[in-house]
């Protein structure tokens, strides 16, 4: 008898933004040998695709960074809220730092991974011709890694130019002048909207659900001042563990309907002037399970933009008397003029619930009502969260069986990490953690930790092999969703119920709580990672 085969690698990490980057410097500390490969041809995960006009994170300097000194000491941002091109130069800021490039491979896509059960080890092949096999596959995709493009009649026929957001062209495309028609109105395309009305001959938007924004309040960055706030970072990067959404704070401790009408009018206000995801975060303690709570946001909120919009049928549109669903139950996203573009007389709303899309012609789009010319279609579709990207990588388990498969009816996953079946595989912010709910930073150390530690944990019990339990499974899939059941949003048709993709099973895909989460990961650790089966490896005859 001898052993199995050593693979290649002790772990192959697929993607690298935040948590793929974050896991592999663990992971190599810990002594691992890792390799890292992302489709792309840089570091940045989202940042790296979503590089259309105007493409900037949602979450404040210094919450949407790492907590490592090493990385943050000598780092300066130049804005509150940092663009595209400037995430994707602190990736490679990271990378230098943490000595991560000799374990990256860029632009070297997985286009399918298989469980070899006789070697207890995945095969993945790496682009068209290469193979590699590593003992744990460890995918980091992010929950947007797949976009979502709707099927419109027509689409073939048009002979403009079109592109998704989140596949914008590299050399990027000239807005100016263009007849611009730009479909979805979530954070995507609010920043597009804003952006191509500056210098579009037309931008039509394409509006089905208005996006209940609130004002970013960017601010330009004094580096002396940033420099000075340093000392409170290591403060600022613990205070974000304790908290629901991985923020610096926490919501109110308070019910909205406890205290009296200029008591809330009083801390509405207050969030709204912090600017930011403040409204969402900080809210009282209610907004997002109690429907009358949620009702006093949504008014502050409608009256608030209403302020800003002088048409009122204009305004009815974009913040109609009538909740279109409980605020903040699908993600408002921030904007900087949002409201103000459209007194423009290049920009116009098409409100898809009155005059849906028929179809795509060569040169616009016709609706019921009229025909409206373009020769630049911007599709702000959004993604097939959480698990689109882990499906499309075709990764098979056990006997072959697929995670397109395994997942036809149901997104499974223990802790949010490992599917039963599929063993020796982990991904980090993928569905049922916490990751389209939470600051990425926050969520990818949490995770990258956990997973380290249990690795290390395997390792120093020569365990080659887990698998998540069936059971463990199915518990903690319906932990997601009664935690789910108990909030309001199960009644929005949101990415984050999975309703924005047809025939996608309708459940909440992420766990609402950072802080929640880690005590419950921290649980299984301290349980001997209760959930888990372990194995070594099978031995074979000699040759
Ligand atoms: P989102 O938030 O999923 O937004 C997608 C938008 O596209 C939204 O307004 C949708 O309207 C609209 N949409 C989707 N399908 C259609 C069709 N068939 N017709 C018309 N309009 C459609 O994606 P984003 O890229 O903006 O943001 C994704 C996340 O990235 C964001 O939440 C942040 O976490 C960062 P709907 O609301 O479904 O009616």
């Amino acid at each position: 008898m001898s052993a199995a085969p050593s693979p290649d690698h002790d772990a192959v990490i697929v993607g690298a933004g935040f948590s793929g980057v974050y896991l592999l410097y663990k992971l190599r500390e810990a002594g691992f040998d890792v390799l890292l490969v992302d489709a792309a041809a840089e570091p940045g995960g989202v940042w790296y695709w979503n590089r259309y006009p105007g493409a900037r994170v949602d979450s404040q300097v210094p919450i949407y960074e790492f907590s490592m000194p090493e990385v943050w000491e000598d780092w300066t941002w130049t804005e509150r809220f940092p663009g595209w091109q400037e995430l994707r130069a602190y990736f490679r800021h990271v990378c230098d730092r943490l000595d991560l490039w000799p374990f990256m491979r860029m632009a070297t896509p997985v286009k399918a991974a298989r469980f070899d059960e006789d070697g207890a080890f995945w095969r993945l092949r790496l682009g068209d011709d290469e193979n590699v096999t590593t003992r744990f596959l460890l995918p980091a995709l992010g929950f947007a890694s797949k976009p979502y493009i709707p099927d419109l009649a027509g689409l073939d026929d048009f002979s403009g130019e079109w592109c998704h957001t989140a596949r914008w062209p590299q050399e990027g495309v000239d807005l100016t002048g263009r007849r611009i028609a730009l479909i979805g109105t979530g954070a995507s395309g609010v920043q597009v909207a804003q952006e191509a009305a500056k210098c579009a001959g037309q931008l039509t938007i394409f509006q089905r659900t208005p996006i209940l924004a609130l004002p970013m309040r960017q601010q330009a960055l004094d580096e002396t001042a940033q420099t000075r706030r340093k000392a409170d970072y290591p403060a600022i990067f613990r205070q974000r563990l304790q908290t629901s959404g991985g923020f610096e704070c926490q919501s109110l401790d308070v019910s909205a309907l406890v205290v009296t009408e200029a008591e809330r009018a009083a801390h509405f206000e207050d969030l709204w002037q912090r600017g930011g995801l403040c409204f969402w975060y900080n809210n009282f303690a209610d907004l997002l399970t109690d429907e009358e709570a949620n009702r006093h946001a949504y008014a502050f909120w409608r009256d608030k933009v209403r302020a800003r919009i002088a048409d009122p049928a204009l305004a009815e549109k974009l913040a109609p008397r009538v909740p279109p669903h409980p605020f903040g139950t699908k993600r408002p996203s921030l904007e900087q003029n949002y409201y103000k573009i459209f007194s423009q007389d290049n920009v116009k709303l098409v409100d898809l619930m009155e005059t849906p899309i028929e179809r795509i012609v060569a040169d616009g789009i016709e609706t019921a009502d009229e025909k409206i010319a373009c020769d630049l279609l911007v599709f702000a579709t959004g993604f097939d969260a959480g698990r689109g990207g882990l499906i499309d990588m075709n990764i098979s388990g056990r006997g072959g069986l697929s995670l397109a498969k395994a997942w036809e009816h149901e997104v499974r996953a223990y802790l949010g990490m490992a599917v039963s079946g599929f063993p020796n595989m982990l991904f980090a912010y993928g569905p049922l953690s916490p990751s389209g709910f939470s600051n990425g930073p926050t969520s990818s150390e949490v995770q990258g930790d956990w997973i380290r530690d249990f690795l290390v944990w395997l390792r120093n019990r020569e365990f080659h092999l887990f698998e998540a339990e069936a059971s463990a499974e199915k518990g903690w899939t319906d932990l997601v969703a009664q935690a789910g059941a108990m909030t309001l949003f199960p009644k929005a048709d949101s990415w984050y119920m999975g309703a924005n993709i047809p025939g996608k099973p309708r459940q909440l895909i992420n766990f609402p709580s950072v802080v929640g989460y880690s005590a419950l990961c921290d649980d299984v650790a301290n349980n001997g990672y209760a959930g888990f089966a372990m194995g070594r490896p099978p031995t074979r005859e000699a040759d």
